[in-house]
């Protein structure tokens, strides 16, 4: 196992995701949280909160930006993601990921984690790139006087924690040979099973450049939730038809 994905950092992220959720929330951790086939809940929690689902487009690469993470308690489990759920930036961009606390979201713990082979994750960003991962960010609450876990708080793998605060946010420049160009997935370790996923395309690339695929072209695997198969369905058909005009 990587060292920046140690037993005691998962059991800190699971007792920190319960933080300020409900009991339904918590039921739905078995995986059992899904999303109705039509329903978009990706667009829902885009109006709840106040933030586009997409930021940007094959012409309108922006040179940095702020991604927001949500967690709406009271959707069926279906209020966890990242917003824009869709960033695209140009190579060279830092992307920020912040806690937001617009509309009903709520500030739990969280985590960016790419899902790359070196995050012990089946591989949807482009070939050859490095893994990243925010470590957990810490939710608001009881956390913030747990200065015993500082240590554990600010562990993370390529990016940056700047201010030392453990509440986020996380920043990643998205620079070759590290970060080339490509769509890349990531997704939140206490959230997956809510389908807490996103995606930063870097750079106009389309089905003939390197870095389409694998996050745009390979089969989900059996290890994901409906409700992350869902969104993953809404994030690549969002991103197809950007490329495609639509
Ligand atoms: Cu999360």
């Amino acid at each position: 196992m990587a060292p920046h994905l140690t037993g005691r950092r998962r059991f800190l992220k699971r007792v920190g995701a319960a933080v300020g959720l409900g009991s339904t929330a918590l039921a739905g951790c078995t995986g059992t949280a899904n999303v109705a086939p039509g329903q978009d809940s990706i667009a829902r929690m885009s109006e709840q909160v106040d933030i586009p689902r997409v930021v940007g487009g094959p012409d309108d690469l922006k040179s940095e930006h702020t991604v927001r993470m949500v967690a709406i308690d009271g959707d069926e489990g279906n209020g966890f993601g990242y917003m824009p759920s869709v960033l695209w930036v140009e190579p060279g961009a830092t992307v920020t990921w912040k806690h937001t606390a617009n509309g009903s979201s709520k500030r739990v713990s969280h985590t960016i984690t790419s899902m790359n082979k070196g995050n012990e994750k089946p591989q949807f960003t482009p070939k050859g790139s490095a893994p990243f991962d925010s470590g957990v960010i810490a939710g608001v609450g009881p956390w913030k006087d747990e200065n015993a876990l500082r240590g554990d708080l600010q562990t993370h793998l390529n990016g940056e924690r700047p201010n030392g605060g453990f509440q986020g946010p996380y920043k990643l420049t998205f620079e070759a040979p590290k970060f080339p160009s490509g769509v890349y997935l990531y997704m939140c370790e206490d959230h997956m099973f809510f389908g807490m996923v996103g995606a930063v395309v870097v750079g106009d690339v389309g089905p003939n450049d390197p870095g389409w695929s694998p996050a745009m072209t390979k089969a989900p695997k059996p290890m994901f939730s409906d409700s992350f198969d869902a969104h993953l369905r809404t994030i690549r058909k969002t991103i197809k038809n950007q490329v495609s005009g639509q």
